[in-house]
């Protein structure tokens, strides 16, 4: 079975750490990048970071991340909007845990539906950049996919 893990990230968070430090923290994403990597070594997974502000690109990434061993998927605004990206996170068949920084359902009503949770594994909010570091726990603890 493969160890690598994708995270994939979705469109403003380039901006992680620079505006909105109230709801997104003070973080920015090299500091994600680092913490995954960190977490990455110690449950033994490569970590393949990406970001883009691209839908279509983000389809692309999910789609190359076939054969891999999980994608933690933090797709931002398009996780409310995006029914290719919900069709290439079932087409692709690797665990999917979609996470996010805030907590979306302590936030505006449209952010509380989600067109990814239905075929992700599993759903990590609230935790700032340790949802993605839960994320990848909870990938280590999934028996292995066929
Ligand atoms: O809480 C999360 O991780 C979100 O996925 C972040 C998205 C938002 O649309 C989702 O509802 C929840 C927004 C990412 C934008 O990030 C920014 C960072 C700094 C400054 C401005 C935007």
């Amino acid at each position: 079975m493969s160890d690598t893990v994708h995270v994939l990230n979705g469109p403003n968070l380039n901006l992680l750490g620079t505006r909105e430090p109230g709801i997104y923290g003070a973080a920015t994403l090299a500091d994600v990048e680092a913490l995954c990597h960190a977490e990455g070594a110690a449950l033994g997974f490569a970590i393949v970071f990406r970001q883009t502000n691209s839908e279509g690109a983000l389809v692309d990434l999910i789609q190359a991340a076939r054969g891999a061993r999980g994608i933690v998927l933090n797709a931002a605004a398009y996780t409310h909007t995006s029914v290719a990206l919900r069709d290439a996170v079932a087409a692709v068949g690797v665990p999917t845990i979609e996470v996010h920084l805030s907590n979306v359902f302590a936030r505006e009503a449209f952010r509380h539906h989600s067109f990814l949770s239905p075929v992700a594994r599993g759903v990590i909010c609230g935790f700032g950049p340790q949802s993605y570091v839960l994320g990848l726990r909870a990938l280590a603890g999934l028996p292995p996919t066929p």
